[in-house]
């Protein structure tokens, strides 16, 4: 394990914009990662000092949120294959099983064993300031990935995911051009309480719900990410407003098949030709074969393809040069074969094989 130099961060500039639930004004600028396959341009902005020993393995520990979704699933597998051995690293990695309390107590065990580096995915966005400061005692930098937590950005060194806020205002903008002024009695299920990717759909969305009065939002619930709790938030939903919704908005892949299950089971009709429009987040590969057959009108990408970005700024970390202390990585929405959209691409069967995840 190499041993830490005491890194020299001068900060001269935090990019804090507004991610996944976050809400402050943004800032300066922001470095937009294009391609998941192009390293991001550095907005930079830090210098750390240089490696004591170049070539030695460096050592990242990784808690990661857990295995919830097909999303998370394609994400870990990133991970394992950019933080290899090969590349340079030993990633000590831990699935922290949803569970707020385990992630916590994995970062302390990283600070403990003297990692050089903590990746952080944080499964809630609150109470992470105490372990950051520990963290920043032992001289450990901290990069927080896909979602984000509430402490400031001077608290950890680098951020890079996705804007939830921007994918739940897509998801209305959407809709509102999907529906051309019609009536709509809306369903969501939500993901896990306390994540900033549940937080900045649900405020994207309702704000842009907002300018619609010919829209209801009838029920919020949380279905935590996964296909049952999708299931069982969409059977309480059937029991309480059968015949009363004509859109569901779920907030990853998984929950919409445990809807579209449940739907089934009840003899609902969604999709391009059912009663009911589905919305959906993730644009994981078997999302968009479902968008592709119309059984989802609508399927907003979340770009798990992240390992490469963090790897860059770690080695840039490691060489003492300029790295990006926010990256942004871009999404789309993709929608069903028959809609035409301003906001989204028509799905295709060549689209589908072109993914990467
Ligand atoms: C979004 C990510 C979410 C995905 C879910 O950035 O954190 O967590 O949308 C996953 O599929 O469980």
């Amino acid at each position: 394990m190499k041993k830490i130099l005491s890194v020299l961060l001068a900060l001269t500039m935090v990019l804090a914009l507004a991610a996944c639930g976050g809400s402050s004004a943004p800032a300066a600028t922001e470095a937009a990662a294009p391609a998941a396959t192009e390293a991001a341009a550095p907005a930079a902005t830090e210098a750390a000092a240089p490696a004591e020993e170049a070539g030695s393995t460096i050592t990242v520990g990784f808690a990661q949120v857990g295995h919830e979704s097909d999303w998370r699933t394609a994400n870990t597998k990133n991970y394992q294959e950019v933080f290899s051995a090969d590349n340079g690293y030993d990633l000590v990695f831990v699935d922290c099983d949803n569970d707020n309390a385990v992630q916590i107590e994995a970062v302390r065990t990283s600070i403990q064993q003297g990692v050089d580096y903590i990746i952080l995915a944080p499964i809630q966005s609150a109470g992470w300031e105490s372990v950051l400061q520990e963290a920043k005692d032992a001289g450990i930098p901290v990069i927080v990935a896909d979602r984000q937590v509430d402490a400031d950005a001077s608290m950890y060194d680098a951020f890079i995911g996705t804007d939830c806020e921007v994918e739940g205002e897509l998801a209305g903008k959407w809709l509102a051009e999907y529906l051309n002024g019609a009536e709509a009695n809306i369903l969501v299920i939500e993901g896990s309480v306390g994540s900033s990717a549940a937080i900045g759909r649900t405020d994207g969305f309702n704000a842009i719900a907002a300018e619609h009065p010919e829209w209801t939002i009838l029920d919020s619930q949380s279905g935590d990410f996964t296909q049952t709790g999708g299931q069982e938030v969409m059977e309480s939903f059937i029991k309480s407003y059968n015949g009363k919704f004509n859109v569901v908005v779920c907030q990853n892949d998984n929950e919409a098949y445990g809807a579209m299950d449940a739907m089934d089971a009840a003899g609902i009709t969604y999709g391009v030709d059912g009663d009911v429009i589905i919305i959906s987040y993730d644009a994981t590969h078997d999302g968009l074969k479902y968008t592709l057959e119309g059984k989802i009108n609508c399927n907003v990408e979340c770009n798990p393809i992240q390992a490469a970005y963090v790897d860059t700024i770690i080695k840039q970390m490691e060489a003492g040069e300029e790295f990006a202390t926010y990256t942004l990585v871009e999404d789309q929405a993709f929608v069903a074969p028959g809609i035409e959209s301003a906001y989204a691409t028509t799905m295709t069967q060549e689209v589908l094989d072109g993914r990467a995840y």
